[in-house]
C-alpha cells in the first residue's frame, strides 16, 4: 500500500469536489441553452477518474471516455477548457471544432475521448505497444464502460495486450448500466473482471466509489506493470447516478437503484473517512470549497466572454501539416 500524505489526500478531495462543480455548471449552461450538443455527467463515479489518474506518473498516457473529465483536470486541463469546449467557443481546445468532450493533449498524456466503444483499448494498447518496443517506463490507462466491452475492438486491445504482455492498465467503470442496457443484458459472466481473465489478464475488482480504493488498486497495478508484469484491468463498481446524458431522465432504472446508491456518494464517503481519521480541519475543507467556487466563478466567466470561431476559418486545422 502507498502510503498519502495529508496533503494529497487534501488533493484528492479538491479533484473529486472540482469534478462534480465542473459537471454541475456544465448541466446548468446546458439549460441556459449555451452548450452545443449534448452534456454526458460523471456524477456519481468521480472517484473513479480521479483516484486512478492520480495514482499515475507523469509520463504515462491516458484514453478516457465521456465521463472522465476528472482525470482529464488531472492531467492539466483546467476547468476553462472544459467550458470552452463544451459552448464551442473559440479559445477551446479544439478552437469551436468539436462539441463536449473530444479534445486531448499528447503533451499531457491525455488522448481525446474517442467516442467509439472499446476503441480506448485497441488505441491505449498501440500506445504500450510503443512503450515496450522504445523500452520506456511508461503506462497507457484506457478507460472502459461495462456496455463497451462488447465490442470487437475492446476484445482485439484485450487479447493484443495479453499476448505481448502490454503495460496496458483497463480501467473497468461497471456502472451498470450502458444507455438503457442493464449489465446482466449486457454478459453472461458475472463482471468485468473475469472477462478480462478470460484473456489472461490479471483483474480485480474494487469499490469504484471509494477513491483511495482505486488509488491504491491502480496504484499497484501499474507499479509491476513497470517491472514488466503485463497488462492489469482494475475493475470498479459504481452507479451512473443520472441518466445517459441530460437528455436522457433515466426512467427505466428503479428508483431504490438511485437511493441505495445515493448513500454511498464518493465524496460522502471520502468526507467521513477524512473526518474520522481527523486527517482535515472544518477550516481546510472550507478553504477548498472557496478555492474550487473562485476557479469555476473565474473559468465561467472566462468561457462566456471567449466568441465563437470565425467561419472563415472553419475548414482550417483539418489536415495535419506533417
Ligand atoms: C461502437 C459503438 N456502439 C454504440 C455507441 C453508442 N453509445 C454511446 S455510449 C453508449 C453506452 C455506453 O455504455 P458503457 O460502455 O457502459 O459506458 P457508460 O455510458 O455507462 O459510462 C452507447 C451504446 C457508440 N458510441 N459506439
Ligand atoms: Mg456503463
Amino acid at each position: 500500500m502507498t502510503k498519502l500524505t495529508r496533503q494529497q489526500l487534501h488533493d484528492l478531495y479538491y479533484y473529486l469536489r472540482l469534478n462534480r462543480r465542473v459537471d454541475e455548471q456544465l448541466v446548468s449552461l446546458y439549460r441556459q441553452g449555451k452548450v452545443v450538443g449534448g452534456v454526458y455527467s460523471g456524477l456519481g463515479q468521480e472517484a473513479i477518474s480521479v483516484g486512478s489518474a492520480y495514482a499515475l506518473e507523469p509520463q504515462d498516457f491516458i484514453s478516457p471516455v465521456i465521463r472522465n473529465a476528472g482525470a482529464m483536470i488531472i492531467r492539466g486541463f483546467r476547468p476553462r477548457d472544459l467550458f470552452l469546449q463544451y459552448m464551442g467557443r473559440r479559445d477551446g481546445p479544439t478552437g469551436g471544432r468539436d462539441a463536449n468532450t473530444h479534445f486531448g493533449d499528447l503533451a499531457r498524456g491525455v488522448v481525446a475521448p474517442i467516442s467509439m466503444l472499446g476503441e480506448t483499448v485497441s488505441v491505449a494498447a498501440g500506445i504500450a505497444l510503443a512503450a515496450k518496443i522504445k523500452k520506456e517506463k511508461r503506462v497507457a490507462v484506457a478507460y472502459v464502460g461495462d456496455g463497451a466491452t462488447s465490442t470487437g475492438p475492446f476484445h482485439e486491445g484485450m487479447n493484443l495486450a495479453a499476448v505481448q504482455k502490454l503495460p496496458l492498465l483497463i480501467v473497468g467503470e461497471n456502472n451498470g448500466w450502458a444507455y438503457s442496457t442493464p449489465v446482466e443484458k449486457q454478459m453472461a459472466v458475472g463482471s468485468m473482471a473475469e472477462r478480462a481473465k478470460a484473456y489472461g489478464i490479471r483483474a480485480v475488482t474494487v469499490d469504484g466509489n471509494d477513491v483511495l480504493a482505486v488509488y491504491q488498486a491502480t496504484r499497484a497495478a501499474t507499479g509491476r506493470m513497470r517491472k514488466g508484469g503485463g497488462p492489469e484491468m482494475v475493475e470498479c463498481l459504481t452507479m451512473r447516478m443520472k441518466g445517459h446524458a441530460e437528455h436522457d431522465d433515466a426512467r427505466y432504472v428503479p428508483p431504490k437503484v438511485f437511493e441505495k446508491w445515493r448513500k454511498r456518494d464518493p465524496i460522502l464517503l471520502f468526507e467521513k473517512y477524512l473526518a474520522a481519521k481527523k486527517l482535515m480541519t472544518a477550516q481546510q475543507k472550507s478553504a477548498i470549497e472557496e478555492r474550487i467556487e473562485r476557479e469555476i466563478r473565474e473559468d465561467v466567466a472566462f468561457a462566456e466572454a471567449s466568441p465563437f470561431p470565425d467561419g472563415a476559418n472553419a475548414r482550417g486545422g483539418v489536415y495535419s501539416k506533417n
